[in-house]
């Protein structure tokens, strides 16, 4: 029963393997019950025809292809909303308005082949050894001609600190390791606005002493002057912020910050790679304001060898959003979709994930259709969410895998099981292919090539196509089964919808290695508002909406490399050395001492929030790390009990789980 699958851990409900039929929630027997794919469609169709059109949310997580998304908007548009959320809202929202704000793109500036040839790597809040293993190879080959990798992190990630080639038999075989970072700065969680400052004060001071030698400036004036605004306000802040404060703020002293900034003034190509570390705090944005000042000081955005890369997850997580996933009306070109399809595009802005939770609590939302993903383990406020989520009207998953999101059935609920990329997708033109879009702006297509794991698993595409076709009124120019027949057909309109970022969009498909869309800042072209680079003013030094008080902790949510995001494979966090469980609290030995515990203790956290809500979580066994003192850290998603939901970044509502306030108590039903 349901309730019974409720006990498991995550990871044996990952081990159960491929879901392979299309099934409904019975509540007479708490089981969900395999049904037809039309009676599904049908049941979903009679919901959806119910309820309030503004009540239903579109969320999806990043893993389905362009086609698949493309329709997934069209659908909620032609249903009459906007309410399309996806992860990024709580992942790289921080990049989509921070970038945009300051660069006019709200992604990524740097390309492969800037890799390639960049002199220097400075990592922020971002773990490549366990979740973007691919950046490995052009870190190995940046190392092996003379490059320098610098990273601030406040743990002490191995991926980051030393590698072995798993290619390279002698490296296995004599355990040589190529040392990654050459310096290793453990800011405190929350303390890169501080650490940037003092990076960019370090340039500052660099500069007016080339001046008054003599010597070259260091700073790129020629490129401010043309390219920036708002320099002089930003220097006249730096300037004012002495070095104490830096240090307090940022945990690292001085003379390591000054460190970095030699290395950072001794290259001409450099790239500043981030991750969550920046993204999910509460001053997220402001991390990556005064990440872009650093690259704008030296002209390092929209030049060979050098940018910026927030470094994404989901295969299409990017993607998605340029091809219409997105609850801002203002990122969709609504006229293009008018004409197309012959509709009025609903006008009003959606929901973000962040609302959308909210609303449930408050019962606006009534419905959830999720293309992918995990929800219920992967948002904040997990135990509000546990109840809010039964009491909807409809929910139907359009999964790979059963897991815990699956068990809080709603009134009316459906898993709807669809093929993985990997495996062949069959439709009346052949096997098709599917595409993304990468961080690098790279689209690539895909075919699959294995046998599904059932002959009953439809493609997300066309789970989306028959759901839309059952739910919305017949349309001439809504052609939902030409679509599902030949993909092409969708690569179609998503050139017609956006012809500056597809032209050719099937032809280029098979290019080698994909084709480039082409991003304005990569060009130095800046779509913001002044048409120049901005640089950020920073009104404070940490990232937090928190000050500091005796006992409270910033409790950091980790991930090991034996996860992807809710789904755990295993209890073996290999780089971290940590077996056979995931219930830990990792803190430094100092913090252990100081507060009269022990390793291997069993406590429980407690969020120090004022909201009238007790959030804990117990049974973690306390494990020594080497960490800064205050910042301790535990597994996500077991830790979103801890979040709460109003606890995100101020400009982009993502949730800030990287510096969560919490208090360690005794464990037992008494903490
Ligand atoms: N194996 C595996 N791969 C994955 C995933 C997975 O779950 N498992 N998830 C995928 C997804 S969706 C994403 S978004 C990416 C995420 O990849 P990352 O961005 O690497 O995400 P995290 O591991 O959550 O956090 C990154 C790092 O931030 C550090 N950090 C925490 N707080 C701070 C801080 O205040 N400042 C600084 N400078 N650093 C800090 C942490 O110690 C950690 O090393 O990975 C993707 N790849
Ligand atoms: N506290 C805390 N919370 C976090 C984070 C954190 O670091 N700390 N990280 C945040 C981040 S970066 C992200 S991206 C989110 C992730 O949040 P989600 O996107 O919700 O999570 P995933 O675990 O990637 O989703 C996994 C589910 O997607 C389904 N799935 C897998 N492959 C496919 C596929 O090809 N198609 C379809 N349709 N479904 C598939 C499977 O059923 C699987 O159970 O979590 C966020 N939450
Ligand atoms: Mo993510």
């Amino acid at each position: 029963t349901v309730a019974e699958l409720r006990e498991w851990k995550d990871h044996d409900l990952e081990a159960q393997g491929r879901l392979t039929a299309p099934m409904r929630y019975d509540p007479e027997t708490d089981r969900y019950v395999e049904i037809d794919w039309s009676e599904a469609f049908a049941g979903i169709a009679d919901a959806l025809g119910r309820l309030d059109t503004e009540s239903v949310v579109f969320y999806s997580s990043g893993h389905a292809g362009l086609e698949a998304s493309y329709l997934f908007a069209l659908f909620a548009r032609l249903y009459g909303n906007n309410n399309l959320p996806q992860s990024s809202n709580m992942c790289h929202e921080t990049t989509s308005v921070g970038l945009k704000k300051v660069i006019g793109s709200p992604v990524g500036t740097v390309i492969w082949e800037d890799l390639d040839q960049t002199e220097l790597l400075m990592f922020f809040g971002q773990n490549p050894g366990s979740n973007s293993p691919r950046f490995l190879h052009p870190m190995k080959a940046l190392k092996d001609r003379g490059g320098k990798i610098i990273s601030f992190n406040p743990l002490r990630e191995q991926g980051l600190v030393s590698f072995i080639d798993p290619q390279d038999p002698t490296a296995m075989l004599t355990g040589r390791e190529t040392i990654i970072s050459d310096q290793y700065h453990q800011v405190k969680a929350g303390g890169d606005v501080a650490a940037l400052m003092g990076l960019c004060k370090a340039v500052i001071e660099a500069d007016d002493a080339a001046r008054q030698a003599g010597a070259e400036p260091v700073i790129d004036m020629e490129f401010v002057n043309e390219h920036t605004n708002g320099f002089d306000d930003f220097v006249e802040v730096v300037r004012a912020t002495d070095w104490d404060e830096i240090a307090a703020n940022s945990g690292l002293a001085r003379q390591d910050i000054e460190d970095a900034a030699r290395e950072y003034l001794a290259h001409d190509k450099v790239i500043a790679a981030y991750g969550m570390g920046l993204t999910q705090q509460a001053h997220g944005w402001l991390n990556i304001g005064l990440l872009t000042n650093l690259m704008l000081m030296r002209g390092h955005i929209g030049r060979p060898g050098s940018g910026i890369t927030p470094v994404r997850g989901h295969s299409n997580v990017q993607g998605q959003r340029t091809v219409g996933i997105a609850e801002k009306t203002k990122l969709i070109p609504m006229d293009k979709l008018r004409e197309l399809f012959g509709f009025e595009p609903p006008q009003q802005d959606g929901t973000h994930i962040v609302d959308a939770v909210a609303g449930l609590f408050t019962k606006k939302i009534k419905g959830f259709i999720c293309l992918g993903s995990n929800l219920l383990r992967a948002v904040p406020d997990q135990e509000l969410m546990e109840r809010a989520w039964p009491q909807q009207e409809l929910a139907v998953m359009i999964s790979t895998k059963l897991n815990r999101s699956h068990l809080f059935p709603a009134k009316t609920a459906y898993i709807l099981p669809c093929l993985s990329r990997a495996e062949q997708d069959i439709q009346a033109t052949g096997n098709q292919y599917v595409s993304i879009e990468d961080s690098f702006a790279m689209i690539h297509g895909s075919i699959g090539h294995r046998k599904p794991a059932s002959d009953k698993l439809k493609s997300e595409l066309a789970i989306v196509a028959e759901m839309a076709k059952a739910t919305l009124p017949p349309n001439p120019k809504v052609t939902w089964d030409d679509w599902i027949a030949d993909y092409g057909k969708v690569r179609d309109l998503i050139e017609a919808t956006y012809p500056d970022d597809f032209k050719r969009f099937n032809e280029r498909l098979n290019e080698p290695g994909g084709f480039y869309r082409e991003i304005p800042a990569h060009y130095r072209k800046w779509e913001t508002e002044s048409g120049k680079a901005e640089f950020t003013k920073p009104e404070r030094l940490d990232a937090l909406d928190f000050g500091d008080s005796p006992g409270r902790y910033r409790l950091v949510t980790l991930r090991s490399n034996d996860q992807f995001n809710t789904t755990i494979y295993g209890y073996s966090d290999r780089f971290r050395g940590i077996e056979g469980t995931r219930d830990v609290v990792l803190m430094s030995e100092e913090d252990i001492a100081d507060a009269g515990l022990e390793r291997d203790q069993t406590v429980a956290l407690i969020t120090d929030y004022d909201d009238g809500h007790v959030r804990r979580l117990g049974g973690l066994k306390i494990v020594p790390y080497n960490l800064p003192r205050g910042t301790i850290a535990s597994y996500y998603p077991e830790c979103n009990v801890l979040v709460p939901l109003n606890h995100h970044d101020k400009l982009s509502k993502t949730p800030a789980g990287k510096s969560v306030p919490v208090r360690i108590v005794p464990d037992g039903p008494e903490g």
